[in-house]
């Protein structure tokens, strides 16, 4: 029991605290000895998929290419954290069928427009509001919430620390860890 990889699939809008939250459960993670990764843009779009932009095209292609190193990992052991805006439905329900069940655990990282745009830690909404940014997730390019997400968590309402707890609770009710 418990060694088992899976996915913890992170969505929601730039600025919703996806990568916070991610870090934070790796740290919990290994603190329990367990092994995980973090998929994230810093390591995957400047590497695996650098020749990607933004487009609805591009992002799909972006979310399909990290779906299958996810399965990868997963099948290696791994707790694989994906902290990714994955707007559209259909591509995660994709990275969902790459994996059994129990495997791809989907996290809406719920927290509203309004917040996520009051943060703009890098001024990028700031910039989509000026024109300066096109195809911004929630500005002028689209975002479609889960609707039946294994977990949503609303950053407004609780600590990054009792997010991450959330989430062991989960895998551990689970099964997982
Ligand atoms: C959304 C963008 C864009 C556009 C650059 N739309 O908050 P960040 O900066 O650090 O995270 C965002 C990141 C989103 O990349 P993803 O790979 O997660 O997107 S997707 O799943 O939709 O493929 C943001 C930055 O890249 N960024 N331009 N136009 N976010």
């Amino acid at each position: 029991k418990g060694q088992k990889g899976c996915v913890l699939w992170l969505t929601g809008l730039s600025g919703a605290g996806k990568s916070t939250i991610a870090n934070m459960v790796e740290k919990k993670l290994h603190a329990m000895g367990r092994h995980t990764y973090l998929l994230d843009g810093d390591n995957v779009r400047h590497g695996l998929n650098k020749d990607l932009g933004f487009t609805d095209a591009d992002r799909v292609e972006n979310i399909r290419r990290v779906g299958e190193v996810a399965r990868l990992m997963v099948d290696a052991g791994l707790i694989v954290m994906t902290a990714f805006i994955s707007p559209f439905r259909s591509e995660r329900r994709m990275a969902r069928g790459l994996l059994e069940a129990d495997e791809f655990v989907e996290i809406h990282v719920a927290t509203p427009l309004a917040v996520a745009e009051e943060r703009d830690p890098k001024g990028l909404y700031k910039k989509a509001r000026r024109g300066e940014l096109k195809n911004f997730t929630g500005i002028d390019s689209p975002y479609e919430p889960p609707e039946t997400p294994e977990l949503s968590i609303d950053t407004t309402a609780c600590t990054v620390e009792e997010a991450a707890d959330q989430v062991l609770a989960y895998l551990e009710q689970h099964g997982l860890i």
